[in-house]
């Protein structure tokens, strides 16, 4: 990359040869009166772009025409990421003006030593690979451009204006086609006002109707924002261009301090995690062996209960779509540190996890920010800084490795997460290789099971949660080597009204006695139940209560053995959450609110009182914290006292039986009146 102040410009060997003129690019002669003639070099080296735009910008697409948008607020960012500029404004016109407005340092408006007439502004805007790079020392890190961005796209606009305001002068300075229409002019004095504005009109030469589209502008904003949280970048969109109003709003002020862990969370949603919270931070990057800064680097980490992830990298802001050699560093941090983590926690099934098991169901944003960075290709999507590697495996490494010893719990849930893709690899691999021998062998489980790791049923326990969000809450909450879960969809039948056909045709039925694996009827083997505890765990409300006692009357009529032996229970999770200051407390329902609220909090200050529509709004740590976790919840033993059958059989007829006032009753009542409910 030529360094424009350190190196000659304009070596004979990368002097393009002089220009056919084609009608589309017919460039005006220069202006000999102003610029001297070995100037001319310099104004004519914008020319194989507009003769060539996708050896430049990949094309003359739509992607290439916001490629523009890119470049200049890449360079925009470069100013910002180096600690100069703390905001950036991006302002979409009619007729497809774009304005970039920063208040960085602005660039130079002093003549070029190198080229005398010509203030450094312009050397900027009309030389290719002279870019922002004024001497390797005025950026840390630097990307954006590649080294050529803002004079390739005043190259290919139809007129592109530059203001500077700079020691208190604004320069203003025109340009059609890559070529000045303007001297560079003192347009006065500013105040209080600092930076680079370039506010340019795509040459429609080149890109014929196409037009910059809102929505993807305000995505590339907003990505930028989350890629540099100490920028704070003003969306501004004239409402006339604005189709899908919701979507892309005519104005934004996109700032997140929360940085890449914002932008994961933003992108996953509610997808169901293994870890309740993404592992995110940032670190330097070793030092050089000089001792001299190396750069930085920025993560955020979920692995995906279900489906693939992605891993979204970037270098000095600019994607990486391709990935490259930062990738290959995090890779490496994150495997090596889980397979040492089995290691120390005596897992010898850990060894067998690869790359692969770790990475496809992650997803991740990764960042970094280096100097001078390499990328590969036309396209540069993939970066090839090889140092990148050891860089960012050894900063990761280390927090890797500090983030699971610091979460032991949440660590081994991951590492039995990854080993059962593991073995679910080679149990396909195996399945593959003899069809026949292990295809019959294997246990039908229902899809929609998390099943747990250990099989050894004195450790283990099943959750019945009501829906497939009370599902993905609970899946995040539990431990996941001793907790299964097992999502049941809308109401299972009444069991106490149904015929013992129409029963057997309920799948959430079918999936709850596979689950289980110890049979009904005839076939009911106790020794083959793969759970010591079943947990019934529905919401805190009316509807969680009826389907409590639905499952209550199915264990009770079906599988009378587990509850004599006390393997069926009920979960309480909290219907409130009272806080006042740094005090939380739960409470399980109204009266218990009344009774908290009176007792356990100062009359004086304000209790705010949260109540949760249902396990899935709960979120994870606190439905573990206050539901499943087995060192904090409480849960109640559905026992059948076998000297009062009777009495409990025509309890269960009328509370399950055809008779809906009782039933009423008793859903009023709620199923955790325990003396009532413990059939
Ligand atoms: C070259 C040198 C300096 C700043 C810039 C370029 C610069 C470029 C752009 C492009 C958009 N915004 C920008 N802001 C600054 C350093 C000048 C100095 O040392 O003061």
């Amino acid at each position: 990359m030529n360094d424009l102040f350190g190196k000659p410009a304009n070596k004979a060997a990368e002097t393009p040869p002089a220009p056919k003129r084609t009608k589309s690019t017919a460039p005006e002669a220069p202006r000999l009166d102003e610029y001297s003639a070995k100037d001319i070099e310099v104004l004519e080296g914008l020319e194989p772009v507009r003769r060539r735009p996708g050896m430049y910008i990949g094309g003359t697409d739509d992607a290439a025409l916001h490629h523009l948008a890119a470049e200049i607020l890449d360079n925009a960012m470069d100013e910002a990421v180096a600690g100069h500029a703390s905001f950036i404004d991006v302002t979409l016109e009619p007729d497809n003006w774009l304005t970039i407005r920063d208040n960085g340092r602005g660039m130079p408006v002093d003549p070029h030593p190198k080229f005398k007439n010509l203030s450094a502004v312009e050397v900027i805007l009309t030389t290719l690979h002279s870019g922002g790079k004024f001497g390797g020392k005025a950026y840390a890190t630097s990307g954006g451009l590649h080294g050529v961005g803002s004079s390739v796209v005043n190259a290919l606009s139809e007129v592109l204006e530059v203001e500077v305001a700079r020691d208190r002068a604004l320069w203003k300075q025109s340009y059609a086609r890559g070529k000045p229409t303007s001297k560079l002019v003192n347009a006065g004095s500013v105040h209080n006002r600092r930076g680079t504005t370039i506010r340019f009109k795509p040459d429609p030469e080149i890109f014929g109707t196409l037009t910059f589209q809102p929505a993807r502008l305000y995505r590339l904003c907003r990505s930028k924002a989350y890629l540099f949280r100490g920028v704070e970048i003003r969306w501004v969109c004239a409402a006339s261009l604005l189709r899908d109003k919701d979507e892309t709003p005519a104005e934004a002020v996109l700032h997140f301090p929360g940085g890449l862990r914002d932008s994961l969370e933003a992108d996953i949603g509610q997808s169901p995690r293994v870890l309740p919270i993404p592992w995110a931070g940032e670190a330097n990057l070793p030092p050089a062996s000089n001792g001299e800064a190396t750069g930085r680097v920025e993560w955020a980490v979920a692995w995906l209960e279900e489906g693939e992830g992605f891993l979204h990298s970037y270098c000095n802001t600019v994607p990486t779509p391709q990935g490259g050699t930062h990738e290959a560093g995090f890779r490496a941090a994150l495997v090596k540190g889980l397979r040492a983590w089995g290691e120390h926690r005596g897992n010898r099934r850990a060894a067998q996890v690869t790359a692969e098991d770790l990475m496809a169901p992650l997803a991740a944003k990764l960042s970094v920010f280096i100097r001078e960075p390499q990328f590969q290709g036309q396209t540069k999507e993939k970066l090839t800084t090889p140092e990148a590697t050891r860089l960012v495996e050894t900063a990761l490494r280390d927090r890797f490795d500090h983030f699971l010893a610091g979460d032991p719990a949440s660590a081994d849930n991951l590492l039995a997460f990854v080993i059962e893709r593991a073995e679910e690899r080679l149990r396909r691999k195996e399945l593959k290789d003899t069809p026949r021998k292990s295809a019959t062998r294997r246990l039908r489980l229902p899809g929609k099971l998390a099943d747990c790791t250990r099989e050894n049923a004195g450790e283990t326990e099943i959750f019945l949660v009501e829906g497939d969000s009370a599902g993905g809450s609970a899946k995040q909450a539990r431990n996941r080597e001793t907790q299964a879960v097992l999502p049941l969809r809308g109401k299972i039948l009444n069991v106490a009204s149904a015929s013992a056909d129409k029963l057997r045709q309920n799948q959430e039925l079918k999936d709850l006695i596979e689950a289980l694996g110890c049979g009904v009827g005839e076939r009911f083997d106790r020794a083959k139940l793969r759970y010591g505890r079943v947990i019934i765990m529905t919401d805190a409300d009316v509807d969680g209560a009826h389907i409590a006692s639905l499952l209550m009357t199915f264990f009770y009529r079906e599988l009378p053995e587990l509850v004599r032996h006390g393997h069926v229970h009920l979960a309480q999770p909290p219907l409130y959450r009272l806080t006042q200051g740094a005090k939380s407390v739960y409470a399980m329902d109204d009266a218990d609110r009344e009774r908290k609220l009176k007792r356990e909090f100062k009359a004086n200050a304000k209790v705010e009182v949260s109540r949760f529509k249902g396990l899935g709004e709960m979120p994870p740590m606190q439905l573990k914290e206050t539901t499943m976790d087995p060192a904090r919840r409480t849960l109640l033993k559905v026992v059948a006292p076998a000297d009062d059958r009777a009495a409990t059989n025509t309890l269960v007829e009328s509370l399950m039986g055809r008779r809906p006032e009782l039933r009423f009753q008793f859903i009023q009542d709620r199923a955790r009146t325990v003396e009532e409910v413990d059939v």
